[in-house]
């Protein structure tokens, strides 16, 4: 869940702003000749409303908060894609060039309470600013502010809370975990309250680090452990207090006593060994975009746990935090990655891009650290794996990950398999393969490549000295048109779709050395007309097991047959 706050003045600015769509140039744009001419919803992508499809260009958005004067204030953007710029009161304050990933922006001191706030979001692609996004992935990248965006009223001249984060340590059935308190403007002895479940704790620390973090372990009173069969949350609460003990600013995050571990071939939860069946999920609905609403999102894991799934991979972004606080109260173990997609030199040797990449990375981490439901991070789907150039890049990544949270494992999909020079690096080995579907023309029965090639894979990494790593299939499948179904149960029918996934999760799971499998994908997402994807029926990734209005094909009785049978 977002931090919560009932002592500061939080303000959701959700509703219907000022908008208007040009096609100028982010760089030759004036804000005083913008003529807002429309009013639309945000959060919501402009181009997958009615009357912006497939525009490509400026969202220019307006809308008006008030902040008390004096009062220091910033504003959470969860996403506006793909460059956004920030402007308060005509002055630029912001500009954030990953369109998946959270910042925050501070706004400016003013004697004025009434304060105009315009966002240009520009959804066209432009390597040299935004190395990020590169150009067409196979997932449509829409535009506008897709997620939510909060104003916070901070205190006057006092420290305040940026963050609660809590790691469950390895006592943790005993309720033992580390709490990290970071403040803005520390104050030398910081004095403040901290409460699990409402039970007050005492802390006897109250220095702050270098970075204003305060560090400290304790325990939940009553502990009870979170797993996808008891997704059982804790409170956590922090209050800040000044001189007369009063409390004048407060966070509050939920989490879960979990440990997730790989030890040899194997993962454990809580000490159980774990099998991941799951899915691979874009954020879409064809009539809101990435803009999915809570309700389908609620669906959306309902669907995926009645198939017997424990596991969802959210490919390939940043989660949107409703989705990932379902995760926690329904029970779906996550990972959650980094926005890349099949990437290669031309990007990494991109003079910004490293740095443009560390920043989303740590956003991410940032944003989602409390939820139970993660179990690993990812980064760089199938980018450049196989080469040196990528090298530095995947090692900062994975440091810079274990530095942010020692509590998680680390994995990225691999497309390479046989040449991948980065297996050292990960804590699960994770690899996308396509046995009959890409490379497939012309063989009597493609399906017949599904098993050949799982034991290639094993053969391969076992061989190289990975033998001691789990490993699990991150993306297999095959593209299925809804309502497709033909005698000749050929590419494209539902029917092949049903025959080769059963047959991967069969060849998968009953293959000890597979940690899991994480089907690709969970429903039809749009894709371009241009670029990778070309050739992509109705310009969609169709190897959904339910289209994009969630229809079940085929495949769903296949493959819920296999997984429920696992329970
Ligand atoms: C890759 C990629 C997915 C999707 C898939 C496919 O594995 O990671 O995003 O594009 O291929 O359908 O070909």
């Amino acid at each position: 869940m977002n931090t919560t706050h009932t002592l500061r003045s939080t303000t959701s600015l959700s509703g219907l702003w000022d908008f208007t769509f040009c096609r100028e140039s982010l760089n030759s744009i004036t804000l005083a000749d913008i003529a807002f001419n429309d009013r639309i919803p945000v959060p919501m992508a402009f181009d997958a409303l009615p009357m912006y499809p497939k525009h490509r260009g400026i969202g220019c958005y307006r809308t008006t908060i008030s902040v008390p004067a004096g009062s220091p204030a910033y504003l959470m953007f969860e996403a506006v894609s793909m460059t956004g710029r920030i402007y308060i009161d005509g002055q630029l304050c912001a500009e954030n060039k990953c369109g998946y990933e959270p910042f925050k922006v501070t706004v400016p001191m003013s004697d004025n309470a009434s304060r105009e706030l315009i966002v240009l979001a520009d959804n066209r692609f432009d390597f040299g600013a935004r190395p990020m996004h590169e150009e067409y992935f196979d997932f449509y990248q829409y535009g506008g502010i897709t997620r939510g965006v909060t104003l916070h009223i901070l205190p006057v001249e006092r420290s305040s809370i940026r963050g609660l984060y809590i790691t469950p340590l390895p006592g943790y059935r005993e309720g033992e975990v580390r709490v990290d308190l970071d403040l803005d403007n520390a104050a030398a002895k910081q004095r403040f309250n901290f409460s699990i479940d409402g039970e007050t704790i005492p802390v006897e620390v109250g220095q702050p680090d270098a970075t204003g973090k305060i560090h400290f372990t304790t325990k939940v009173a009553d502990p009870t452990i979170w797993s996808p069969a008891t997704p059982n949350l804790h409170i956590a609460r922090a209050e800040l207090l000044d001189e007369n003990e009063a409390a004048y600013d407060d966070a509050q995050v939920r989490f879960g006593l979990r440990r997730i571990e790989a030890r040899g071939q194997n993962l454990f939860l809580n000490g159980e060994p774990l099998e991941l069946r799951g899915y691979n999920r874009h954020e879409f609905h064809p009539n809101f975009g990435p803009t999915t609403p809570e309700l389908q999102m609620f669906q959306d894991i309902h669907l995926m746990k009645g198939m017997g799934c424990n596991f969802v991979r959210g490919s390939h972004y940043h989660q949107d935090q409703r989705f990932l606080d379902l995760c926690d109260e329904l029970g779906l173990l996550v990972w959650e990655e980094n926005l890349g997609w099949g990437q290669r030199e031309k990007t990494f040797k991109h003079p910004d891009f490293a740095a443009q990449h560390d920043k989303a990375l740590r956003s991410m981490v940032d944003m989602s650290f409390n939820h139970p439901s993660i179990i690993m991070w990812g980064f760089l789907n199938e980018c450049g794996s196989n080469e040196d150039y990528a090298r530095p890049v995947f090692e900062e990544s994975v440091q810079t990950l274990r530095a942010l949270d020692s509590s998680r494992l680390i994995t990225f999909a691999t497309m390479f398999v046989e040449g991948d020079k980065m297996l050292d690096l990960v804590d699960i080995i994770s690899i996308n393969i396509y046995p009959g579907w890409y490379g497939a023309l012309d063989v009597e029965d493609p399906v017949s490549q599904v098993a050949p090639r799982i034991e290639a894979v094993i053969e391969s990494v076992n061989s190289r000295g990975f033998a001691d790593k789990p490993l699990m299939v991150s993306e297999i499948g095959a593209e299925a048109l809804y309502g497709w179904r033909d005698a000749h149960e050929d590419f494209f029918t539902e029917q092949y779709q049903a025959r080769l996934l059963a047959e991967a999760c069969r060849s998968v799971l009953d293959n000890p050395r597979m940690c899991g499998i994480c089907l690709w994908h969970f429903s039809d997402a749009r894709t371009y007309s241009a670029g990778y994807s070309i050739g992509r029926p109705r310009t969609f990734n169709n190897k959904g097991t339910f289209d994009e209005y969630r229809r079940p094909k085929l495949a769903h009785a296949a493959v819920k047959d296999i997984f429920l049978g696992r329970d």
